[in-house]
């Protein structure tokens, strides 16, 4: 039997209403229907007892104190990992929608933040094959429908976001204009997908900021 090539580890960040979430869904359905295993994932990922207590606070429904949410955010991200690991190694690509760069861009953006402390707990986790930067002006995501609903959704505090997001990148990183049509935009980002699932088959996975 031939070795089982692992899956890639793909990860979607942007601001918010960038169109991460819709394009996420559209990869996952191309990559499936070309007989490619791949898997959506979602940070935070609100099904688990931790994830409930980070909705209630997005929702406004309760107060956590920041740097205590911070914490949340990766323990949310821990807890998948064991899953993450055991799926990647049996050959399905993980789409992601948000991981620890969302954690330290959004964090950071807060009073009193030092991006060095931010990125600490995530230290260690699995490091993405490559980091799909959807970039839209706040403006155009301002114009999408349901901006402004949850918490962290004002312009101002999106612009420290988006400027967070600028001193994490790295050579993973792939930026990506987002002011398109979704089709054309999914076209892209397929090509791209599926470049980095190939070139990534036969390489070790690397733990992240370490
Ligand atoms: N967010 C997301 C954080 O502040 N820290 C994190 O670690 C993650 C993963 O949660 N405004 C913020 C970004 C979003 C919000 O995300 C909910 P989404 O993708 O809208 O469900």
């Amino acid at each position: 039997m031939g070795s089982i090539t692992r899956g890639a580890l793909i990860v979607f960040e942007g601001g918010d209403r960038c169109g991460k979430t819709t394009q996420c869904g559209l990869l996952l359905k191309a990559l499936v229907e070309e007989g490619i295993k791949a898997q959506l994932m979602k940070f935070p990922d609100r099904t688990t007892k931790i994830g409930k207590i980070i909705n209630d606070y997005l929702l406004g429904n309760e107060d956590v104190e920041d740097h205590v949410v911070h914490l949340l955010y990766s323990a949310n991200r821990w807890e998948a990992v064991p899953r993450m690991k055991d799926l990647l190694s049996r050959g399905t690509t993980l789409i992601v929608d948000r991981y620890a760069y969302s954690g330290v861009a959004f964090t950071a953006a807060k009073q009193d933040f030092d991006l060095e402390w931010c990125k600490m707990p995530d230290v260690g986790l699995p490091r993405p094959d490559v980091v799909v930067q959807l970039k839209l002006s706040t403006e155009a995501a301002m114009m999408r429908g349901g901006f402004g609903q949850e918490r962290y959704e004002k312009a101002d505090f999106q612009a420290k976001v988006a400027n967070n997001y600028e001193k994490l990148k790295d050579s993973t990183w792939e930026v990506i204009d987002a002011d398109k049509s979704i089709e054309d935009l999914h076209t892209e980002l397929l090509t791209l997908c599926k470049r980095v699932i190939k070139s990534t088959e036969n390489k070790p996975l690397s733990a992240l900021w370490k």
